[in-house]
């Protein structure tokens, strides 16, 4: 296969400093060289440009901390994104969670498209919802259509389906947003869903409502997974996905031979233990992009 790795070295989403290293964590533990072991074409797009927090106001009192860097930086991603061609693969490499609102609307390539949002959190708080003002915290109900009117046009109104989102490792909700996630009717997975159903039932009901459609996302946050694994994000919460969970949850996946394009985000290697987390999220990459045991 054709895949394309796009850097978008965003941290003005999140609370705390250093996830715009991520895409440099992540070619560092070689993402590129060990899809290409697997048998792939791997071209490196390079960067998105996105602006330093240092040059731009927050406007916190907007309830959308850094939304006009945020705006232009997702824009461009999602640019770049939709002028692949529709056989080629993206992995959009994150940044915080923001990013998500440019690299699922450009990797739909304007198509219904199915998402799986691997996270601990539902990430469904609007401007009204967050308590935090943290966009990070934003970007799936954006992509239903929900919040702020410029952030969720961006990619000229394609809106995803609420009942095409499934939501799996979630152990984190606002109060308010969980409001809405249920108003919403998103499918969601809590820690407890993977615990009594495990996580091969999981995959199979999440293919069986998404697996018919022209395409599909992946969007990984770190933070899914437990801390003790993957201890570089920034809002790490405990109880996540084992290693072998998420391995298995991406082997299911890539077996389905559905999956169309991914992000990884949330690895902040200034929180991290020798950039253990972006090693992690490789494996996690290989084993969607179809690397086997035997
Ligand atoms: N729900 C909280 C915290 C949060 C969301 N996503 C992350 N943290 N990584 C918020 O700020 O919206
Ligand atoms: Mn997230
Ligand atoms: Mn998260």
């Amino acid at each position: 296969m054709d895949i394309a790795l796009l850097g978008i070295p965003m941290d003005l989403g999140a609370g705390r400093r250093g996830v715009d290293m991520g895409p440099s964590a992540l070619r560092n533990a070689r993402l590129s060289r060990t899809l290409r072991d697997i048998g792939h074409r791997v071209s490196d797009l390079g960067d998105v440009p996105v602006p330093l927090p240092e040059t731009r106001d927050k406007h916190e009192e907007s309830g959308l901390i850094f939304l006009e860097p945020i705006l232009q930086a997702c824009t461009a991603a999602g640019q770049q994104l939709a002028m692949l061609g529709e056989e080629v693969f993206p992995i959009s490499m994150g940044g915080d969670h923001s990013i998500s609102v440019g690299t699922v609307t450009g990797a739909a390539r304007s198509q219904r498209s199915g998402l799986i949002w691997v996270d601990a959190h539902t990430d469904f708080n609007t401007p009204a919802s967050s308590p935090s003002g943290n966009i990070h915290g934003m970007p799936v109900a954006h992509l239903v259509g929900l919040g702020d009117a410029q952030l969720n046009s961006i990619g000229g109104g394609w809106h995803m389906r609420p009942e095409d989102i499934v939501m799996i490792g979630i152990r984190s909700v606002d109060r308010r947003e969980r409001d809405l996630v249920r108003e919403q009717g998103i499918t969601v997975y809590t820690m407890k869903e993977v615990d009594q159903l495990g996580i091969s039932r999981i995959a199979e009901e999440t293919l069986e409502r998404l697996g018919s459609l022209p395409r599909l996302h992946v969007s990984f946050d770190a933070d899914a997974l437990d801390p003790s694994l993957a201890p570089g994000v920034g809002t790490p919460v405990p109880g996540g996905l084992t290693y072998r969970e998420a391995h298995l949850l991406m082997e299911l996946l890539s077996e389905s031979g559905r999956v169309t394009s991914m992000d990884i985000v949330e690895v902040n290697p200034a929180l991290d233990h020798q950039n253990q987390t972006a090693h992690v999220m490789v494996g996690m990459a290989a084993s969607l992009l179809g690397k086997r045991i035997l």
